[in-house]
């Protein structure tokens, strides 16, 4: 196997797993390995240090008081935002809004920019391979207002069908909604091509980058959207925090989401005013600590380089593609030409959940289900996939345990 693709010398994997101290402990006797990244990525030592180091050091409310920890806590908060304001390109750092995760992120925009903009008899296009966190919020906006949702099919690959697509624009289209990287299929989606072909007809474009930034550089500004959402976890930063990036125009003119402190410009019982941006759409105290680990996370993924981080995981998902088809009944679910490292398979008639649980004896972490695309399931015409889903810190080794272990759940069921 290790002759088809050639190792790259780009990346020195060995020192990178240093810096990821859950990496080194053994499951069941066997070393780790863990391939459950599209679900949620390890912490590399520097975001564990900035959130002790904030906590042990810094802790305080931010904009709130006028003592030196508050001031400090305020200082790195603040200079969080360049931080995800330089990660994404976007033009101006008030239009980078902290949320809780990708969730949160587009749920706001479906409760503030949709109340607004989407009437009875507009439309919504998202795509087959939607995450339910891209589907339900805009199910609800739709309920709420008349509104229709469209469906771009995609091909037995995974691939989304764009002649398709054009065609499904009408001049009652609203809003395009879709994943930037499938977290089922793997696919990266042509969005900058999809944005070219939405705004020459005026159309919204939101991009649900959750598992896109792990994995490769992005530039709002050259892909052209108006929004693009993902969450500090799946990019080794910690739970709780996500970035949406909307357009200035666009943030300014929508209505507030939650309101409550922090989010006010002045409050009286006649009448309110709202904070400018970004603070307009920050109501209450904000996960601080989450956001300055997600600066040390994006910090560290950038030092390393997200053009680097790109070609090696290409690499590497081409050689856990050739060892996983090599295994006798197993079908990979998700073959688009322009991959990210996702692999879905499907095993003879095991049970994805068997195999997940024989892996584990195996210290091997993926993860088994429906993976919250429910949709795209009966599109495949399984109920169920097992998903590896890799990050710059596994190995051809890793690839080749995980081949292994799938063989042997076979031989199981057989
Ligand atoms: N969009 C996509 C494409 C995702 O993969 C996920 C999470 C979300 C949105 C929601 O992100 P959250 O951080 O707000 O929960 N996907 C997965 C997954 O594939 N396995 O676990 C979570």
């Amino acid at each position: 196997m290790a002759s088809i693709v050639s190792a790259p010398k780009t990346l020195d994997v060995a020192a990178i797993r240093e810096d990821f101290p859950i990496l080194r402990q053994r499951v069941h006797g066997k070393p780790l390995v863990y391939l459950d990244n599209a679900a949620t990525t390890q912490k590399p030592r520097a975001v564990l240090d900035a959130l002790q180091r904030y906590y042990a050091e810094e802790n305080a409310n931010v904009h709130r008081g006028v003592h030196s920890l508050s001031g400090r806590a305020t200082d790195a908060y603040d200079a969080a935002r360049e931080d995800m304001r330089r990660f994404l390109n976007a033009a101006d750092a008030k239009e980078i809004v902290f949320v809780r995760g990708t969730t949160e992120g587009i749920n706001l925009v479906a409760e503030t920019w949709g109340r607004v903009n989407v009437r009875a008899g507009d439309e919504i296009v998202l795509t087959e391979m939607e995450h339910h966190s891209n589907i339900v919020p805009w199910q609800i906006l739709c309920e709420a207002t008349g509104a229709t949702l469209r469906v771009v099919p995609i091909t037995d690959a995974g691939e989304l069908r764009l002649d398709q697509f054009e065609r499904l624009l009408t001049d009652r289209t609203r809003l395009v909604a879709l994943a930037h990287v499938s977290n089922v299929l793997g696919t990266i989606n042509p969005v900058a091509d999809v944005v070219r072909i939405a705004k020459a007809r005026g159309i919204t474009v939101l991009v649900d980058g959750a598992q896109a930034v792990a994995h490769m550089p992005v530039d709002v500004r050259a892909l052209g959207c108006d929004f693009y959402v993902f969450s500090g976890h799946k990019v080794f930063g910690p739970t709780g925090v996500g970035i949406l990036y909307g357009r200035r125009a666009l943030l300014e003119a929508m209505p507030v989401y939650q309101a409550g402190g922090g989010m006010i410009g002045r409050v009286s019982w006649e009448r309110t005013t709202y904070a400018d941006l970004p603070y307009k759409y920050e109501a209450g105290t904000p996960n601080i600590a989450g956001v300055i680990g997600l600066a040390a996370a994006l910090d560290y993924v950038t030092g390393i380089g997200l053009d680097r981080i790109a070609a090696y995981e290409h690499d590497l998902c081409a050689y856990a593609t050739a060892a996983l088809t090599a295994v006798p009944g197993l079908r990979l679910t998700g073959t688009a030409r322009e991959k990210a490292s996702v692999l879905s398979l499907v095993l003879g008639d095991i049970h994805p959940h068997d195999i997940g649980t024989i892996l584990d004896r195996d210290g091997i972490a993926i993860r088994a289900g429906h993976h919250c695309c429910q949709p795209l399931m009966a599109r495949l015409g399984v109920p169920a996939t097992a998903r590896a889903s890799l990050a710059f810190y596994n190995t051809r080794e890793e690839i080749d345990a995980l081949a292994a272990s799938l063989e042997r759940a076979r031989e199981v069921f057989e």
